[in-house]
């Protein structure tokens, strides 16, 4: 009769907090009132005072136990025989003892006859499956997951629901009980055959309940952590404190492009050396690949980075922060998809030393090495990579083979002061990127593309890429746009990859 009414039930259990504001006849008999009002079908309760409290105002099935703290035994749950029968005075239906194969007063079979004696039904609170087949051969009518978690090591966070469905296998007669907080676990319990559920704070331990909510809006009220986020380009280093998106301080110095990882970190630890004890992470954005923390050149003209360096270890050494690293491009399209408010899915490119890439899509950074478009072939070039054509160092490389020994940024004011030969590079590099833009819409079809970098940057070319695109008239026109972050889509990016990518 009681299996039945306790099938496919909530039990709410209403175990006040020990020596809490409501360890008191009143709000248990409340409590239990309450859920009961509400469809609970029945109760669990501790103590032979509050068992009579509660049976004295209500028919529905208690779950009867008394929580003991012995010196000579772990068992905390009904330990002795006298419990039961206190219990089972006291007007409980179903009484709960803990089963576990621990040093203890009573053994589970003298304690599950002691119930039957008495009249009453038996719930054994197990910790594992083999406490559970024990507890079954002595005869008990209910196995509860109740001690899962409790008979060593850290207390886990979740419920046991793998131990629900194992239980199930031995017996309908399962209770899952222990750590069910959320709508979500109490069904996942129900589905893996629990043929009922007993949920206990989450409804009637205000103290618990309101620590978790406390705790939740500390982690949002809680001041951002600040970052230290460098960008590790071909030409340049920039390294700034950031905190929640705003970049705080930024310093920027030369890339040795004759020196090695080693050189680069030693650079930035001394330019940033005034900035120690200030962050709690550290982010580094890369030309070149990453996978798994690992950073080796895909172009060693961009930069000589020689075999693989495991960047990520050896930076956490360095800092004493964790490291998390990102390619240098892929990092910005991050920086640049939090930054714009609509959230929209991106490509983005910078024109830079190199031709690096990132994507978002779905709301996602692709990792890998995706995105590197500098390292595909471009086909007019007899498979030059694209980047050997489309970057600051062949500007300044072609401007050299004509005569006028210049950087890239001369370049472009020569070209805008309308001098051919400027005219000419300038449209050449644009015409290409166009290209580019083009094919890329094709393949990832993105809501915009975005350019960075120190050539992409440059006053005015966006808009020759843009007449370039319009010159082409493509099926599907790209949007393009500048990096709403300027130069510190990359510093942004990383900040937050930093924070995001340690939690995982
Ligand atoms: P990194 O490649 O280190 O990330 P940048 O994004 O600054 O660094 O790109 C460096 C390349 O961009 C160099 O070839 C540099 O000459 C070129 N560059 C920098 N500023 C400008 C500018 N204002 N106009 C044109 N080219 C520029
Ligand atoms: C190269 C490649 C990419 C990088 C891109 C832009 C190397 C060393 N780098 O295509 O990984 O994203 O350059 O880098 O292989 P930057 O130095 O121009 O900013």
């Amino acid at each position: 009769m009681l299996t039945h009414l306790l099938k496919n039930a909530l039990i709410v259990s209403c175990q006040p907090v020990p020596g809490g504001a409501m360890d008191d006849s009143p709000y248990v008999v409340g409590f239990a009132l309450a859920a009961l009002s509400a469809g609970a079908a029945g109760l669990r309760i501790e103590s032979a005072r509050y068992v009579a409290a509660v049976r004295a105002a209500t028919d529905a099935p208690i779950i009867g136990l008394i929580k003991r703290d012995l010196d000579d035994s772990p068992v905390r749950i009904t330990p002795f025989i006298e419990d039961v029968n206190d219990l089972a005075r006291a007007g409980a239906d179903i009484i709960a003892f803990d089963a576990t194969d621990r040093v203890r007063p009573a053994t589970v079979e003298a304690l599950a006859e002691a119930v039957r004696a008495a009249g009453k039904l038996s719930m054994a609170d197990c910790s594992c499956i083999e406490d559970a087949r024990r507890a079954l051969a002595a005869g008990v009518n209910f196995v509860g997951s109740t001690m899962s978690g409790y008979t060593g090591g850290p207390e886990p966070v979740d419920p046991d629901i793998e131990l629900v469905g194992a239980l199930r296998k031995l017996t309908p007669n399962v209770i899952a009980e222990g750590r069910i907080r959320t709508l979500e676990q109490a069904q996942a319990a129900a589905r893996a055959g629990a043929s009922c559920v007993v949920v206990g704070s989450a409804i009637t331990r205000t103290e618990h309940v309101t620590a978790w909510f406390r705790d939740a809006l500390d982690e949002i009220y809680a001041p951002a952590p600040v970052v230290l986020a460098v960008d590790l380009g071909g030409t340049k280093i920039m390294a700034s404190l950031v905190q929640a998106g705003e970049v705080l301080d930024t310093t920027v110095f030369a890339t040795d492009r004759d020196g090695s990882p080693e050189r680069w970190l030693a650079a930035i630890e001394d330019a940033t050396a005034h900035w120690k004890g200030r962050y709690a992470a550290a982010g580094i954005a890369v030309t070149g690949a990453v996978r798994d923390g690992n950073w080796r050149a895909m172009n060693k003209a961009t930069l000589g980075i020689a075999g693989e360096f495991p960047l990520e270890a050896r930076a956490t050494e360095l800092f004493g922060v964790p490291v998390v690293a990102v390619n240098d491009a892929q990092a910005a399209a991050w920086g640049e998809f939090k930054a714009a408010p609509d959230r929209s899915d991106l490509v983005f490119m910078t024109v830079s030393t190199g031709l690096g890439g990132g994507i978002v899509s779905q709301g996602r950074l692709m990792r890998g090495i995706s995105g590197h478009f500098g390292q595909m072939r471009d086909p007019s070039a007899d498979g030059a990579l694209l980047e050997s054509r489309l970057s600051g160092p062949w500007i300044a490389a072609e401007a050299q083979r004509l005569g006028y020994g210049c950087d890239p940024k001369e370049v472009f004011s020569a070209a805008y002061a309308g001098e051919p030969w400027a005219v000419g590079i300038v449209a050449g590099v644009a015409g290409r990127l166009a290209r580019l833009c083009c094919d890329i819409q094709l393949a990832i079809d993105p809501a915009r593309i975005v350019i960075g970098g120190g050539v992409g940057l440059a006053a005015g070319f966006l808009d020759r890429v843009r007449a370039e695109i319009s010159a082409i008239g493509p099926s599907a026109v790209p949007e393009l746009q500048a990096a709403t972050l300027g130069p510190k889509a990359g510093i942004v990016g990383i900040a937050d990859l930093a924070l995001t990518h340690n939690k995982k």
